[in-house]
């Protein structure tokens, strides 16, 4: 076992935690963010399975549906209960929030959740959010994804990895450090993948499933969304927007966007990308991306929202266009006075 995989001292206190509050019997839900991504639903399913083995009765309760890219991650074993909203979660002992760090991040469920009688477990990877989703968390921005420290509650609770479970983990590793090539990228990260390796997982057949799969009004979506690429390269700034029904025009869904800002990112001098969504009913989603030096958390906290040094996104009122130009002005002005910035501490996560 590679020495890397030693899992550190506060993160073994915080799993001593979570299994504490956690015994055989109990009915536990799974939730995630709005419009599950892979590591979310791999986090999930992984969990899901593992706690199965300690003999608790688990179902996943998310805001909004189960990505159709994943659905072959459920199996036949994993409930999805997130059709029934809030009513899912009455009766049960405990919830684990997973790859959250602000409670607004779970939608429709956050009033829900809030009145629960039990404190929520949280294991996740975010920067701090405004309201934690709960007071005993699993929580290290250190990991590249809130699936490592899944690995790791499973093998601090000496628990099997089967391949599902090992499929499940790859899956959140793989997309979330976008195919190990962001930054989160941690030589830990490429052991515990490698330690997967190990347990069934066949890169090659995760790959077909994960990016060789996609519907094909995805790269319609892809193909609308680069046609309205606009570049302001003395300012390193590049952006795309998506208009209102367009996914629903080409029938697919919000997960059917992600990578797209990878685009505008990619371009030579850009450090700086954003994506704009129209949800056509005056509140427009906004992805920030940028490379490293810029720390585009700061820029999403100006609008009420959050993430990662070098992804995150915000909920924002108002119209298209309002919200892009005040959102265009407050990046260059924060650029400008030095705001974005990387913390010069080399210990700030990406
Ligand atoms: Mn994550």
């Amino acid at each position: 076992m590679s020495e890397l995989l030693r899992i550190p001292e506060h993160r073994r206190a915080a799993i001593a935690a979570l299994r504490d509050a956690l015994r055989p019997g109990m009915r536990v839900a799974l939730s995630t963010h709005i419009n599950a991504d892979g590591d979310g639903c791999g986090s999930q399913t992984a969990l899901a399975r593992l706690l199965a083995q300690m003999g608790l009765q688990v179902w996943i309760v998310n805001p909004t549906p189960w990505p159709e890219l994943f659905r072959w991650l459920l199996g036949d074993d994993v409930r999805d209960r997130s059709a029934e909203g809030a009513a899912a979660l009455a009766g049960i002992d405990r919830l684990i929030v997973l790859d959250i760090s602000d409670i607004g991040r779970l939608g429709v469920l956050a009033d829900a959740v809030r009145a629960l009688p039990q404190d929520a477990l949280v294991i996740d990877h975010h920067l701090p959010g405004k309201e934690p989703p709960g007071r005993t968390m699993l929580s290290d921005t250190k990991a590249c994804a809130t699936a490592e420290l899944v690995f790791d509650f499973a093998r601090e609770c000496g628990l099997e990895i089967s391949t599902s479970v090992a499929r499940s983990l790859y899956t959140a590793l793989v997309t979330d450090t976008g195919g190990f090539r962001f930054g989160n990228t941690s030589p830990r990260c490429l052991a515990v993948a490698a330690e997967l390796l190990t347990h069934g997982v066949d890169p090659e057949a995760m790959y077909a499933r994960i990016y060789g799969s996609v519907p094909l009004g995805r790269l319609f979506l892809l193909r609308d969304a680069l046609d309205t690429l606009e570049v302001d390269l003395p300012e390193g700034m590049a952006w795309v927007t998506v208009p209102a029904g367009a996914l629903e025009r080409h029938q697919v869904s919000s997960e059917d966007l992600d990578g797209v800002a990878e685009y505008p990112r990619s371009i030579a001098g850009v450090s700086l990308a954003l994506l704009f969504r129209d949800l056509g009913h005056g509140k427009v989603k906004v992805s920030f991306r940028s490379i490293a030096g810029v720390n585009v958390n700061a820029l999403a906290k100006v609008f009420g929202g959050g993430g990662h040094a070098r992804a995150s996104g915000a909920l924002i009122e108002g119209g298209i266009e309002d919200v892009k130009r005040r959102v265009l002005a407050e990046a260059r002005r924060l650029r400008a006075s030095g705001a974005l910035a990387d913390s010069p501490d080399p210990s700030v996560p990406h």
